[in-house]
Order: C-alpha cells, then structure tokens, then sequence
C-alpha cells in the first residue's frame, strides 16, 4: 500500500482512526470535540473519495490542526480495510502511538467516552477494550427494531460459533493496544464490518484480554448508515469459514 496522507505525523499516546464514507456533515465538529478532549492525540481520517465531500472539510480542518492525518483512497473499499489500512499507518510510523481507537464517525459513538475507555486500558493493558452496547450499563438509542434485531442477531452467532466471551463482539468503539496490532495486523483480511469480530478472534487466539465497559449509542442523525446485504455477507462468510477452519 502507498500511502498518500496529507498533514504531519507526531509523536502520541493515542492515535484515532475515524473511517468516513459521507460524513461532511458530521466530520468537522468530531475533529474538534476529539482535539477539544485534551488528550495527547493523533487524528487519521481514511476517506473513500466521499461523494459530499467529507475531504475537503478535513483539509479545512488541516490548516487548524496540521497534525490532523488525512487518508485519502479512490473509491469505496470498506469499513475493514478502511480500519487495517489505518493500524498499518500507525504501526509504521516513526513513533506509533501506544494506543489506538476506532470510532465511527456520525457521532454514535461519543468523544466524551475516550477518556472512559482509555482509563480501562490504563487500568488493565490489554488488547482492547471495547465500548459495550450490551453490557450492564449499555444501551442503543434511536434504531429502528429491524436494525436491532440484526445487530442482536450478528453478535450472538458471532459469540455462539466463535465462542467469544464478550457482551459486545460487534461494536466499532475500542481502544487497542499497539502491542497487540503488531502482532495481529498480519492476520487481518477482513474488507468490511466483519473486522470488529475478526480483531476480538485474533485477540482471544492469542491469548490476549478483551475488555468492555459500557457506552450508550445513538443512532445516527446526519447522513445515511452504509451497513448494506453486502456487509452483512462478508459478515457471515467470515464467521462460517472461521468456525470451518477451527
Ligand atoms: N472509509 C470508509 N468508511 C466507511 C465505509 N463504510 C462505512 N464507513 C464509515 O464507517 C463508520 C460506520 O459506518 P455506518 O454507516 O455509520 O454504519 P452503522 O453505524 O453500522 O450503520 C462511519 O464513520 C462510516 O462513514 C467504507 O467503505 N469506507
Ligand atoms: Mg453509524
């Protein structure tokens, strides 16, 4: 992969990669509310060419952050590689951040709750921690029932089939250890949503702790959700090959 990224690398604890297919409307107040965390923090915005022109607010917001990294691919390539994509450019980095989240970028999962989960990982260092939408504590505001129902549905076949120990295999929202990416970026292939549980599934291979704290989720109120039949195929191939290769 080369990669064209515009801004300039620093050196970080964490670094945030937010994958943005349509997200103009969401993705200038989430750099600032992320920058406004006082954290030592490195944005990676990976971009798909969006069509309304998510890039060109993040270049806006290169001239008020120039260490705001911006990833820029030709066409829509999927959530998975999107978020493999950006573990590879933090990994190569001169200086890789100690920790990387991963987030969506339409405000579901809330910037305020950074801090949360990094105070797990400070707690515990392990693998990652993942922003729970099922445990105690936890909760999902705003999808319709159809939405729920397949979520509910991705998350326990994922635990039954996998044998995941989690609340939440599925959610986007975590926090992981560079440590841990060394070792598993080479054994993630996964082009679309199907990443969260084959990150969780590398982790518990290796023996590595998952842990989860509980964040509230709201549906988001700008732009459209990409979650397609295409996302939810990969997401069961995925699954049933993995049981197929175990
Ligand atoms: N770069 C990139 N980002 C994507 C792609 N698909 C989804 N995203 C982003 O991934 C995040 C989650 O997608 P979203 O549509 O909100 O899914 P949902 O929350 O499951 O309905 C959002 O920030 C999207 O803009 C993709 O193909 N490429
Ligand atoms: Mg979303």
């Amino acid at each position: 992969m080369a990669y064209q990224i515009t801004g300039t690398p620093q050196n970080t604890e964490i670094g945030v990669i937010l994958p943005t297919y349509g997200e103009a409307e969401n993705i200038a107040n989430l750099i600032e509310d992320i920058e406004n965390l006082g954290l030592n923090t490195q944005i990676l915005v990976i971009d798909d060419s969006s069509p309304d022109g998510t890039a060109t607010v993040v270049q806006e917001k290169q001239k008020k952050y120039p260490n705001l990294l911006l990833y820029s691919r030709p066409k829509k390539t999927g959530l998975g590689t999107a978020i493999t994509d950006g573990f590879k450019i933090y990994l190569s980095a001169q200086n890789p951040p100690k920790y990387v989240f991963t987030m969506d970028a339409d405000y579901s999962h809330n910037p305020q709750d950074i801090p949360k989960l990094l105070a797990v990982m400070h707690e515990s260092d392990c693998a990652i921690v993942i922003g729970s939408r099922y445990s105690k504590g936890g909760k999902i505001q705003g999808w319709p029932l159809t939405r729920k129902i397949i979520s509910k549905t991705a998350n326990t076949i994922a635990r039954a089939l996998l044998g995941l120990k989690l609340q939440d295999c599925t959610a986007g929202f975590r926090c992981y250890s560079t440590t841990f990416l060394r070792e598993a970026i080479s054994s993630l292939h996964s082009t679309t949503y199907e990443i969260q549980i084959e990150t969780v599934r590398q982790a518990s291979l290796r023996n590595f702790v998952v842990k989860e704290t509980p964040v509230l989720f709201v549906n988001r109120k700008q732009g459209k959700s990409k979650l397609a039949w295409g996302e939810i195929k990969s997401f069961l191939t995925y699954t049933i090959r993995a049981v197929w290769r175990s």
